[in-house]
């Protein structure tokens, strides 16, 4: 076990070093692939670089995922190991306010792993979670993935028209995408190939992202297919990448002239 640690709440990066450490201890539970943590460190590294804060470019994609989501005839959430310790209980309200199926989807694949994640999920309220151990004997395969993600369940990923994959890796975004499916991500890193492959991409934090789009879901709801067809014609997410490229260029220049 991780020794007892005391972090004092008005540490300036006391809601970091929490998700950090809470991570940790995920993975003692086998609730997070050990590779999940060297994941959250490549994903703090650039939360800084862009501010730690939601910019406008990931707003922008936020609509246009609500607008996807409440578009979506048969919407699916897959969960891994990170998200599901990082952001149970907002995934989980997700899924209500979506309507979209829980699917628990692991790159690491080991025995127990999928319990683990399925106990967090009901701790947070889930009532129907696919992809789990007793499912697995259901289970369908994504043609040409190697990986273990390739194994989905038939009633969700596999039937989805639209699939949320946050802190996904790019060979499975691009086979669900080449089999027709949406695909919307979250990904603080815009230069790695899941944002790039992604229809919709949030370059935030998964603690912002989800809250936001939660949000944008409850503000839409009643707005006309047309007007949500609408948001989805204007967004580009080539555009969006490209700005958050932009920003985190200006701003690391601007962290450099406060230095002069
Ligand atoms: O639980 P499993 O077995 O399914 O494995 C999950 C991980 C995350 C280990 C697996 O999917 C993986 O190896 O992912 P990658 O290829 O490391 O990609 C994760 C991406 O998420 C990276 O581009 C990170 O920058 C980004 N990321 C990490 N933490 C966050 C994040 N993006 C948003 N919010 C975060 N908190």
């Amino acid at each position: 076990m991780s020794a007892k640690i005391n972090i004092p709440e008005d540490h300036p990066r006391y809601k970091a070093m929490m998700i950090r450490h809470n991570l940790i201890e995920g993975c003692e539970k086998k609730i997070v692939a050990p590779a999940g943590l060297i994941a959250q460190g490549r994903g703090e590294a650039f939360d800084y670089l862009i501010g730690e804060k939601t910019c406008a470019f990931a707003s922008k994609a936020c609509e246009a995922a609500a607008a996807a989501f409440l578009l979506s005839k048969y919407p699916v959430i897959s969960v891994n190991g990170n998200v599901a310790r990082i952001v149970p209980e907002e995934l989980v309200e997700l899924s209500k306010v979506s309507g979209a199926k829980l699917e628990i989807n692991l790159f690491y694949r080991e025995p127990g792993r999928e319990a683990a994640i399925l106990e967090v999920l009901k701790n947070a309220g889930a009532h129907e979670v696919l992809g789990t151990e007793e499912r697995l004997k259901l289970s369908a395969s994504i043609p040409e993935l190697s990986s273990d993600r390739r194994i989905v369940d038939p009633d969700g990923i596999l039937k989805a028209d639209l699939v949320f994959v946050p802190l996904e890796d790019g060979d499975r975004t691009e086979a669900l995408v080449a089999m027709g499916k949406q695909v919307v991500t979250v990904d603080l890193n815009p230069i790695s190939r899941t944002p790039r492959k992604a229809d919709i991409s949030i370059i935030d934090n998964i603690t912002r992202a989800v809250p936001l789009i939660c949000d944008y879901i409850r503000k839409m709801k009643d707005f006309s297919k047309d007007d949500l067809k609408k948001i989805i014609e204007n967004y580009n997410n080539k555009e969006i990448l490209k700005k958050s490229l932009v920003h985190i260029s200006e701003y690391v220049k601007e962290l450099s002239e406060s230095l002069d």
